[in-house]
């Protein structure tokens, strides 16, 4: 018998899906066919609310006309246009909004097609950075436990989650890690940044006395960790991560690719913790998850020292068949017109007092160890059920699920993250929905 599987349109098996217990969901299968601002229509026509904006990247809501028309334009316009030594105004265009909207260190944007490309983009501008300046022996990276940098071998070497790095051999070699910095012990239940764990930052001294600092070509780390369920950096951390990266000539990578555009209520987590870093990686947000695209900010002194050498050579060899697409540009800037229309790169801010105490209104849920928040951020670390990890989450997204709210789970750990435009009404709905689950017996 051939192995091909005999498929009908609405066969699932061929699909093997990413992050997902492809077994339970082929038995009971979730999907969305239709969606429209702060809701998803299931195939079984119910309005489920969107907690976690998609995957964090559906910041302004979904099918917004701006975005939608933009990306309908620009199809019958200019599909493609190769990507080397070629170029269209639209990408050049969103490079200057870009820089505008930036930490004000940033002047130049790579582009890329998800977060796991801008975080390799951001490594290997880092290395590369290093040698073109005659600093060539600085090839270590330092990243951080629990650190979530994409799927690709660079990301999941200086990344810090272990399901997603031991099945895949040695990875990149030269990589040390921080430590995270959770201390549920000392914190649980902070509203906004906890008191405890600054001191964390002084790690990479220890580090870098280890490995010596000539060794070290930078370190990357999540303003907030997202992907590991969410971990708020403790006061005064990111300024004490800055200012030892800036002693020992590290450069300092932030991940926005969660934490860019909006989420935190500034257009990126660089300017609401006010600390510079040197790259800074993006995606999602950036066409508000529609088109796949990413981009990878950096300092003019980063761009400017390989601009050397005969001006026909080319002076980075790294790019992607699809930087800077023509649809993708226009998603983007259709994007950055509706964040800008409607305030939402500065909405969380607005609206995080009242999301806080919606969020830590659960405390006195069963099974509820941990709240935590800032910006439209909210993560509730749940006890997990005795030998059976990860069970009490997921059976509260499926609870969730059932009952029209899409939440998103991570081991034991709900995390929350809505579209920019939720609404005081939907944000009570939400937590009315959560509570009714937590209560559940789940
Ligand atoms: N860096 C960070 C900080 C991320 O959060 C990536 C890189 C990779 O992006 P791409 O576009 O390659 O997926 C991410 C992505 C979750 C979740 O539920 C988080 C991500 C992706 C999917 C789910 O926490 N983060
Ligand atoms: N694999 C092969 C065989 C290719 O020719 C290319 C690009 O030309 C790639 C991978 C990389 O694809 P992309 O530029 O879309 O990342």
């Amino acid at each position: 018998m051939s192995n091909r599987l005999n498929s009908t349109p609405n066969d699932l098996r061929a699909f093997w899906m990413p992050f997902t217990a492809n077994r339970q969901y082929k038995k009971e299968p979730r999907l969305f066919v239709g969606a429209k601002d702060m809701h998803y229509t299931t195939h079984d026509g119910r309005q489920v609310l969107d907690g976690t904006a998609g995957l964090w990247c559906v910041n302004a809501g979904h099918c917004r006309p701006k975005i939608t028309e933009a990306i309908r334009e620009q199809a019958g316009e200019l599909d493609y246009a190769p990507a080397f030594q070629l170029g269209h105004p639209k990408a050049f265009e969103l490079a200057n909004r870009l820089i505008d909207l930036a930490p004000d260190n940033m002047a130049h944007v790579l582009y890329t097609n998800s977060g796991s490309e801008s975080v390799e983009t951001a490594l290997k501008v880092a290395l590369a950075y290093q040698r073109v300046k005659g600093q060539g022996s600085r090839t270590r990276l330092i990243g951080r436990e629990r650190g979530y940098h994409g799927v690709n071998f660079g990301g999941i070497s200086v990344g810090g989650i272990v399901s997603n790095r031991k099945m895949f051999g040695t990875l990149l070699t030269g990589v040390d890690h921080m430590p995270h910095t959770h201390q549920p012990g000392k914190n649980a239940f902070s509203k906004g940044m906890p008191e405890h764990g600054g001191d964390l930052a002084d790690e990479l001294e220890r580090i870098v006395t280890l490995h010596d600092a000539s060794t070290i070509a930078a370190v990357i780390v999540e303003p907030v960790a997202g992907s590991t369920g969410v971990l708020i950096p403790p006061k005064g951390y990111l300024q004490r991560l800055r200012e030892l990266c800036t002693k020992h000539g590290i450069l300092l990578i932030f991940d926005e690719v969660i934490t860019g555009f909006g989420r935190l209520g500034a257009p990126f987590a660089a300017q609401y913790f006010d600390v510079k870093p040197d790259i800074i990686t993006t995606a999602k947000g950036l066409t508000n998850g529609v088109i796949p695209m990413g981009a990878v900010f950096v300092t003019a002194e980063i761009h400017d020292a390989f601009m050397t050498g005969p001006e026909h050579m080319i002076e980075f060899f790294h790019g992607y068949t699809y930087s800077g697409n023509p649809i993708a540009s226009a998603a983007a800037l259709g994007t950055l017109d509706t964040y800008k229309e409607e305030g939402l790169l500065t909405r969380a801010a607005e609206i995080a007092p009242y999301w806080e105490e919606k969020l830590h209104s659960l405390r006195d849920c069963p099974n509820v160890i941990d709240i935590r928040n800032l910006g439209l951020i909210g993560a509730i670390e749940l006890k997990p059920i005795d030998g059976e990890p990860t069970k009490r989450a997921f059976n509260a997204f499926l609870n969730a699920y059932n009952d029209g709210l899409l939440i998103r789970t991570t081991g034991d750990i709900i995390a929350l993250s809505p579209p920019l435009i939720i609404t005081t009404e939907q944000i009570d709905e939400l937590f009315d929905k959560l509570r009714k689950v937590l209560m559940n017996n789940i």
